[in-house]
């Protein structure tokens, strides 16, 4: 069964959350939150709420140092890559449910935690869920970066033309965010992350959203 969030959880939750993040990350948290609660209205409006609630808490270990997350994982048995250092920006995604199982035990969820789980790198298969909280952390409105704007502008343009099922721009959109993401890192030369390239592909290949596919 589905757990319900009243709009007086969220507003405790709110307040939670702030001595977890630095006060730039707790903006870019509500403004997450409000990205999110717009493409759920859209998407999947039953679960406007629960998605409010992922947002607030995807990035709820962001502040961690690479030693303190390393101590979570090995607490939790969580699987740490072969290159921890370089790829450092992925761990708070892997940190993140353990500390909502323990710190915010009413949030323990399946699609809040596997939404936070996979904010970062995406994976194959991803449910519209996990979907709208990983864009809306894309393209939430205090992101200035030019790919952030290209990818807001074109999703956003693309609803309003109405031409296409909106499913379909959610899809198309995925793979532009993808191929962003894993541009930038070879232009950095970074480590990319397998579960970035199945979630690029899987959107390629439309095997994605089979939660929501409609008799
Ligand atoms: O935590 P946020 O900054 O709000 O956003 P995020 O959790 O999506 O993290 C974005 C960062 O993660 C960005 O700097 C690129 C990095 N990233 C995403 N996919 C990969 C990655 N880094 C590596 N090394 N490999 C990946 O596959
Ligand atoms: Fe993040
Ligand atoms: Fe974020």
């Amino acid at each position: 069964m589905k757990l319900l969030y009243s709009d007086e959880m969220l507003n405790e939750l709110r307040e939670k959350i702030r001595p977890y993040l630095k006060p730039k990350r707790y903006n870019h948290t509500l403004a997450v939150e409000e990205e999110a609660a717009r493409l759920g209205e859209i998407f999947i409006p039953d679960d406007v709420n629960r998605l409010r609630a992922a947002a607030l808490l995807h990035d709820i270990t962001k502040k961690l140092d690479l030693s303190e997350h390393l101590q979570i994982c090995s607490r939790f048995d969580i699987i740490v890559g072969d290159h921890p250092e370089k790829e450092q920006k992925l761990f708070h995604s892997k940190t993140a449910p353990a500390v909502i199982r323990e710190d915010f035990e009413g949030f323990y969820d399946e699609d809040i935690l596997s939404a936070v789980r996979w904010h970062t790198t995406g994976r194959e298969n991803m449910t519209v869920f996990e979907a709208l909280v990983y864009l809306a952390d894309y393209i939430e409105k205090t992101r200035t970066f030019e790919d952030c704007v290209i990818l807001r502008n074109y999703f956003y343009n693309e609803l309003e033309k109405g031409i296409e099922d909106p499913f379909e721009t959610l899809r198309k959109t995925m793979v532009m965010s993808f191929d962003m993401t894993i541009r930038n890192l070879m232009e950095e030369n970074g480590l990319i992350d397998l579960d970035t390239i199945s979630a690029r592909n899987s959107f390629v290949l439309k095997n994605c959203f089979t939660d929501n596919i409609k008799e």
